[in-house]
């Protein structure tokens, strides 16, 4: 089992699962959150936000998805559950415009953080692609080091589909780090070994359940134990079991 962990440790020399923050002083730090529809998107930001701000820190959202029935709702619940405002523009209306607004709030008000949320479905894909750079664009023009991360969020349980939905993100967004959520699901995520390998981008948050505590930094040692679990019979929890064992022995 730990071969496996160090396996899994060589392919991410050097890796840095730590989330990128502007330097103290130096304008607000954006992430951006792409990924199909239903991966997690939203409920990943909301979690972060609620973390961020638990934090200390101030926390701007966008709500960049204005093409899905409700997804501006969605986003406002979270804000108001997070305590933290959220910018919106009309539902249809041009997501671009929307985090421009949020990037000037952002830099004008002095926000620590700005997390924009994007739609994982436009017409087509190449709309949302092209929508996708645009914003990236627009955010850069405001800010030339933003976004410090462009997180792709990927549903764990959709296998070998989601290193096709990487490889296209990446070409037009050029992700700086993997969001792994539904892992409190049956999905292990096995698939993140070869998006990581492929791609070489790190698995930065792993979403664990629907609430607003169920986010997690990327713990490799954990991961790779939780993808084997069931094809080895002795996870290192045991030791204690035995050492209770050993215990009851000497009593007997
Ligand atoms: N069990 C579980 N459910 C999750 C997790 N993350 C998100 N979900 C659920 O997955 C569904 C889709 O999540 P959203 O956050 O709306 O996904 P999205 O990527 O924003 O989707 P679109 O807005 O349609 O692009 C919701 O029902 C969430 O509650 C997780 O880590 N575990
Ligand atoms: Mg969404």
């Amino acid at each position: 089992m730990q071969k496996l962990v160090d396996l899994y440790d060589e392919a991410g020399v050097d890796e840095d699962n730590s989330l990128h923050f502007a330097p103290e002083g130096s304008g607000p730090t954006v992430f951006l959150f792409v990924g199909v529809n239903g991966a997690g998107k939203t409920t990943t930001i909301g979690k972060l936000a609620n973390r961020l701000h638990q934090q200390g820190k101030s926390v701007l959202l966008a709500a960049g998805d204005t093409f899905r029935a409700g997804a501006i709702e969605q986003l406002q619940v979270w804000g108001e559950r997070d305590d933290v405002p959220v910018v919106a523009g009309p539902a249809g209306g041009d997501p671009s415009a929307v985090v421009y607004d949020a990037v000037r709030k952002a830099k004008d008000e002095n926000f620590d953080v700005l997390i924009v949320d994007t739609a994982g479905r436009l017409q087509n894909k190449v709309n949302l692609m092209t929508e996708l750079a645009k914003m990236k664009r627009v955010i850069q023009r405001e800010l030339p080091d933003a976004p410090q991360e462009v997180l792709l969020v990927v549903d764990a349980t959709t296998g070998q589909n989601a290193l096709s939905q990487a490889k296209e993100f990446n070409k037009t967004t050029d992700m700086t780090g993997i969001v792994l959520t539904k892992l409190d699901g049956s999905g292990k995520g096995g698939i993140v070994l070869a998006v990581r390998n492929e791609l070489h981008v790190p698995v930065k948050l792993v979403g664990l359940g629907e609430g607003m505590d169920d986010l997690s930094d990327f713990d490799p040692t954990k991961f790779v134990y939780g993808l084997f679990k069931g094809l080895i019979d002795a996870p290192p929890a045991d030791e204690t079991v035995d050492d209770n064992q050993e215990d009851a022995d000497e009593n007997k």
